[in-house]
């Protein structure tokens, strides 16, 4: 077994997943904002910290993808991040692209942009102590999108990130995240996600990356949000199995979905059906921001002093979807 294999099994053994807290700066001000608290860096970092020295961070939370400002940043308690991270037992990881662009010649799509300089960048990060990194791929679906030219460029862009990843042996996750925002069904939804994971393989397999030593991070297969097509959580799994099963190498060790702006609920009683359903030998677990974060920020936007009570929400969400990691979850769970 690689190193890097065996890295990808560790942030995913027994059920565990990834807490995606690398929001930008522009993103985690609109979401402090949502909850009426001053983006500074302070208060970026108080409420991630209260996150990072959660308990649920040893049993359910396998790796924390990190942004550039946190992983520099010293815990209240005086810690450095990534090792607070690593003491709770889990493994540091850090966002290295840096934003999805407008596409030049197809302008109301997206590219992800980064790569100049991502070598320094990653040598610099594993020295701050991340074994793993991520770069995501943006998509939308419309009659004519996401065009070729943004399935080929995204993917080519992951691909070389990847094979720069792993020769700094750190484990890429691949994040091609086709948006659930429109109009499309869900039968949309799986063709054009079939078709965005399919090119990344291709590029990936070109790019000699080792298969075995990265974790896919891709959305569920669901109608768009604006959609009048309403299918069961049963066929979102279903169909998001079949998606997966038909464009993913055998080689490569886990999925970890993002939530994409499903609720919390949703996603973790989708990832339950999945793993319910699931017949592949991928494991299927979770990289979720929202999905894990909301309640708990609502929470301590309103009692910022409580910081038990801000883990104690945090903690119970970890905790359902480590059981919907393993087929394990069920509605009762949550009162
Ligand atoms: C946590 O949000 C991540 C960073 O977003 P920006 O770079 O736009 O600030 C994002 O990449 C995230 O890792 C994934 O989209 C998954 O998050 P969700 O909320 O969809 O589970």
């Amino acid at each position: 077994m690689s190193e890097l294999n065996n890295i990808a099994l560790k942030i995913l053994e027994k059920g565990k997943g990834v807490l995606a807290a690398d929001e930008s700066t522009a993103t985690m001000t609109k979401r402090l904002d949502s909850v009426n608290v001053q983006s500074t860096p302070q208060n970026r970092l108080l409420f991630r910290e209260t996150l990072f020295s959660a308990s649920s961070m040893t049993d359910c939370i396998g790796g924390v993808i990190l942004f550039d400002e946190t992983i520099k940043q010293i815990s209240s308690k005086k810690n450095k991040i990534p090792e607070l991270i690593s003491k709770m037992g889990s493994i540091p990881g850090i966002k290295v692209d840096t934003g999805a662009k407008v596409l030049a010649s197809s302008p109301d799509e997206k590219i992800t942009e980064g790569l100049d300089g991502l070598r320094e960048r990653l040598s610099e990060y594993y020295k701050l102590g991340a074994k793993f990194t991520k770069w995501r791929g943006v998509y939308s679906i419309s009659k004519e999108y996401p065009s070729k030219l943004s399935i080929q460029a995204n993917a080519h862009a992951l691909a070389r990130y990847s094979a720069l990843v792993q020769e700094c042996n750190m484990v890429p996750i691949v994040e091609p995240e086709v948006l659930m925002d429109g109009e499309h069904s869900a039968n949309e939804c799986y063709q054009k996600t079939s078709e965005v994971i399919k090119k990344c393989f291709e590029e990936l397999i070109l790019h000699k990356i080792d298969l075995s030593g990265i974790i896919l991070k891709p959305n569920m297969i669901l109608p768009g949000n604006k959609s009048k097509d309403k299918i069961s959580n049963e066929e979102v799994a279903k169909l998001t199995l079949k998606c997966l099963e038909s464009s993913v190498p055998s080689e490569v060790p886990g999925v970890a979905f993002l939530s994409g702006g499903q609720s919390e609920i949703e996603a973790t009683e989708n990832l339950n059906l999945i793993n319910k359903y699931n017949n592949t030998k991928f494991i299927m677990s979770y990289s979720y921001g929202r999905a894990l974060q909301q309640s708990a920020l609502k929470f301590w936007g309103q009692n910022i002093q409580n910081l038990d009570g801000t883990q104690k929400i945090f903690n119970h969400r970890a905790k359902m979807n480590t059981l919907a990691a393993q087929g394990k979850w069920s509605k009762d769970l949550e009162v």
